[in-house]
């Protein structure tokens, strides 16, 4: 059986980084890491090929030289995937698919032959089982959430790693808190199960081997979820695998708690940690309650982003707008926090409820589903009635957005943020590459751009205060340019 496993395009989003990318000549974030997954999950002896539609066209010899299709994606790659379904649907090839769009809207794909839905590790065995014996069904399904302990490592070898901006390790799923319009407990469950930390680092020395020498992001729900695991063993075990190799930074999401545990903060960092994504959501109190996001509550969120600053810890954060509790007056207040808070990448989004979450189904039940979800929650869309107005909630989004993401606010925001920040000494090699980004950059928006002062300033001013976060200036510069056309692309149109 010859497989092409293929990942649907993705539009440009906040965090496509669609913008930025062509600073460095890569042509995506991060590679399909279920799909590595799937294929390391397959019979061996299969051949297999790996198509990302983000980094490469689908060609029609692809087509013509497999026998079955194995398709994966989020909902927002949607029309990308109902489109490759169709050609492979031409070619005659058997289709398989699973992944979060799959396992939200499997109803809405007719042509495809077979689902393997939730987790693979448990429904694809199965599936392969009854298609050996001839008798495969439409659907595989579970409840059941798998021991990630048993997953494969993904299998590199099917991608060309050069094209790619960072890579992905997933060390844990699952989060031990349930906010009202999160699906990742109804998704992943509520307890963290983590994979072992010889597992991590096997990981890690399979894309170390393949030459790769950036970023890794560790794609977990709530990275510290476990924080003994991670004190005892998983941080111990990187601290040690990165020695003699300190130019590979990691990132990854987690609680605003990781605030209030500084010796966990403190070995993040000395493990290669520089970038932390919290969901800070809002500053109204009232809303978090709203949302049941009991983590956030009573405490100074500015202090906590501000903690794990100068711990050493960038934050990126995610804030909602359109809570019942909100007024018109939280435009105003959000803009003041991320501004204070320097948090240079802010994802702000309307409030949506995605299938299968708690929101959901209060918004059914009090009538207020409008449209289908997005699949992305930051692209000024919701598919419920807020309180206040679809037309308030839009208008207020648009100029929040404009205001954060101008050239004057953006740069100021980011001074704020590296006079904090308190950056870790990770040994970053100059490369090529990044001499060539800070080149284009300084064409692109030092000399074209809208923010060629704003640009010159910071550079200027970290050279001489901070020359250790040149680099990082510049990468904050070429963020700016992305989300300002982000921006442009979904509010102002
Ligand atoms: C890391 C992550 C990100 C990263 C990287 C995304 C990427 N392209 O790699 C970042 C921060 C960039 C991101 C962004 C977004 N994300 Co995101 N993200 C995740 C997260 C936390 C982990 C994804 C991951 O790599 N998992 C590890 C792999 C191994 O798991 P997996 O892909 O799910 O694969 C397993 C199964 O799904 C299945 N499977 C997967 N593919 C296939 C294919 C076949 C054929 C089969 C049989 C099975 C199968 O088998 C695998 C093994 O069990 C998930 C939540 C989660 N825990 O999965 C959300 C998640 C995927 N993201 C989600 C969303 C909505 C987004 C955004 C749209 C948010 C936004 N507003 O911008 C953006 C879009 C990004 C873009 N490209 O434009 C949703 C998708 C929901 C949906 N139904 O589509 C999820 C599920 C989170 C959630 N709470 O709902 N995300």
């Amino acid at each position: 059986m010859r497989v092409l496993l293929i990942y649907p395009e993705y539009p440009a989003t906040f965090w496509s980084f669609k913008y930025a990318l062509t600073f460095i000549r890569k042509k995506a974030a991060l590679p399909p890491l279920g799909l590595l997954t799937i294929g390391a999950m397959l019979p061996k002896e299969w051949p297999k090929k790996l198509v990302d539609v983000n980094a490469a066209r689908l060609t029609e010899k692809d087509l013509a030289w497999a026998d079955c299709a194995f398709i994966g994606g989020m909902a927002l790659q949607r029309e990308s995937a109902r489109e490759i379904i169709a050609r492979c649907k031409k070619a005659n090839l058997k289709i398989i698919a699973g992944g979060p769009l799959f396992t939200s809207e499997h109803d809405q794909f007719e042509d495809v032959d077979h689902f393997v839905l939730n987790e693979a590790e448990l429904t694809l065995p199965p599936f392969l089982a009854d298609l050996e014996k001839g008798c495969a069904q439409r659907n595989y399904e579970t409840p059941e959430f798998c021991d990630i302990r048993r997953t494969p490592a993904p299998l590199w070898d099917l991608i060309d790693l050069k094209h790619y901006a960072s890579m992905n390790i997933q060390f844990s799923r699952g989060c031990p808190f349930n906010c009202e319009f999160c699906n990742v407990t109804a998704l992943f469950g509520h307890r963290p199960r983590m994979k072992t930390a010889e597992q991590v680092i096997a990981e890690l020395d399979g894309i170390w081997s393949l030459g790769w020498r950036g970023p890794v992001f560790f794609v977990d729900d709530n990275f510290i979820g476990n924080k003994g695991y991670l004190k005892t063993h998983l941080l111990p075990a990187l601290i040690h695998w990165q020695r003699g190799r300190k130019e590979i930074p990691f990132y990854t999401e987690s609680s605003v708690n990781l605030a209030d545990d500084p010796a966990l903060m403190e070995m993040m960092v000395q493990a290669g940690f520089d970038t932390v994504f919290i969901g800070i959501e809002t500053p109204n109190e009232e809303s978090l309650a709203e949302c049941n996001k009991q983590q956030n509550k009573n405490r100074d969120l500015i202090e906590s982003v501000k903690l794990m600053q100068r711990a050493g810890l960038q934050v990126q954060g995610g804030f909602i707008v359109g809570f019942d509790s909100d007024t018109p007056s939280i435009f105003q207040r959000q803009i003041e926090f991320i501004q204070k808070s320097g948090i240079v990448t802010a994802m702000v989004g309307l409030l949506n409820a995605p299938p299968g979450t708690r929101l959901h189904e209060r918004m059914r039940e009090e009538g207020r589903l409008i449209e289908v979800f997005s699949g992305d929650n930051a692209d000024g869309t919701t598919n419920i009635l807020p309180r206040m107005g679809l037309d308030v909630l839009r208008e207020g989004y648009g100029n929040l957005m404009q205001h954060i993401y101008s050239p004057e606010h953006y740069y100021k925001r980011a001074m704020n943020f590296l006079r904090e920040y308190n950056a870790p000494r990770i040994r970053t090699p100059v490369s090529f590459q990044r001499l060539l980004a800070f080149f284009r950059s300084s064409i692109r928006l030092g000399i074209f751009g809208k923010e060629r002062f704003q640009y010159w300033k910071i550079l200027f001013w970290t050279l001489f205060r901070r020359p250790r976060m040149l680099p990082l200036s510049i990468t904050i510069s070429i963020y700016g340019y992305h989300f300002r056309k982000i921006c442009k692309l979904r509010i102002v149109e």
